[in-house]
């Protein structure tokens, strides 16, 4: 009999182990660049509350707040949501090759609707951003996703850095860009147009880059109903999230939306269940110099462009060069399912 029990223990530990192997397989090991932000807020609180993902690192970029705002309210964010154990590091503190643009106008004076947090119990890593997502992506070879919602400066300093880390990133998933026009101005979305040359870097990496773009975002709104559905069940997350949203549907009803764009925690989602979004291969470039249109990613929905040819005083059209797909672009999303999840990942937490 104590023989039947020992065998019977032996055969549920190696079930036991084998289930823990597999989720921890299912698991997805993702880095996070953000310049928090309200919907960058809500997209951390996503992340930190799925168990699909495992949030290797915050990393901070600045965009819709400066570095100092941007790391605070990240450390913020991961102490309200009780997790001093994910890595919140600095890093670049401006774009490349211009001024900052921050976003005050549209997230409150401290980049979170004006919400004071309690002071953070958590304490920031040493490292630089761009020097930490390079150190993750090899000590987790082909297990890493970044998942970038700014502006693509800390990325693109480290790819520069070290090309090599391009094929060792399992995925990369960026809230940018937009194919059917801008939300800065007609032509470029806020966080390309805030780094337009980090973009064309990330851009022509050599990776196939997940595009969430802002005309999907603007598709994909919270409304008051959701809200009051939030607010079924109070937490401190969630209770957060509600008045981040109330201040985010407010400036975006005033400026004529129905209600407020879910683009970060849209890319979060989409590296979590890519079924959340229809995507289509398209081969993308970044505007760097137009007059109106820096900023812009120009994409290439037919996978060719014409070859002119010069024959005497004009050119001839002498067929198409095919154009290698660099982005897997979203055109849409599933905005129900999309808000569900948000909402039940977050409700009473
Ligand atoms: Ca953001």
């Amino acid at each position: 009999m104590k023989r039947y029990f020992a065998v019977s223990l032996g055969l549920l530990l190696v079930v036991l182990i084998h289930l823990v192997s597999v989720a921890a397989e299912q698991t997805q090991r993702v880095i996070i660049d953000t310049d928090p932000g309200i919907d960058d807020a809500m997209a951390i609180l996503l992340a930190l509350n799925s168990p699909e993902l495992k949030v290797e690192a915050l990393t901070v970029v600045p965009g819709n707040v400066d570095g100092r705002q941007g790391l605070e309210n990240a450390l913020k964010i991961a102490s309200l949501a009780g997790r001093c154990d994910v890595t919140v590091a600095a890093g670049a503190q401006h774009p490349l090759n211009q001024k900052l643009v921050t976003a005050q106008y549209w997230h409150g004076p401290n980049g979170l609707a004006g919400v004071e947090l309690p002071a953070s119990k958590c304490k920031a890593d040493s490292r630089f951003g761009p020097d930490l997502i390079i150190e993750l992506a090899h000590k987790y070879p082909h297990e890493i996703t970044l998942i970038p919602v700014g502006p693509l400066t800390n990325i693109a300093l480290a790819v520069s850095k070290d090309p090599s880390i391009v094929p060792l990133v399992k995925n990369i998933v960026i809230m940018g860009g937009s194919i059917t026009g801008g939300n800065v101005n007609g032509a470029a979305e806020a966080n390309i147009y805030g780094d337009p040359e980090a973009a064309a870097i990330v851009f022509n990496a050599g990776w196939i880059v997940t595009m969430i773009g802002s005309d999907v975002g603007e598709r994909t709104l919270i409304t008051r109903k959701h809200i009051a559905d939030l607010q079924a069940q109070h937490g401190p997350e969630s209770d957060f999230i509600a008045k981040l949203a109330d201040f985010y549907l407010t400036r975006s009803e005033k400026s004529g939306y129905s209600g407020a764009a879910m683009y970060d925690p849209l890319a979060v989602a989409a590296a979590m269940d890519p079924t959340l979004v229809t995507l289509k291969d398209m081969h993308v470039d970044v505007e760097t110099k137009g007059e109106f249109t820096r900023g812009e990613t120009v994409a290439n929905r037919m996978g060719s462009n014409e070859n002119n040819v010069l024959h005497g005083d004009h050119y001839e059209i002498d067929g198409m060069i095919a154009l290698k797909p660099n982005a897997r672009v979203s055109t849409a999303s599933d905005a129900d399912r999309f808000l569900s999840l948000f909402i039940s990942r977050l409700k009473g937490k």
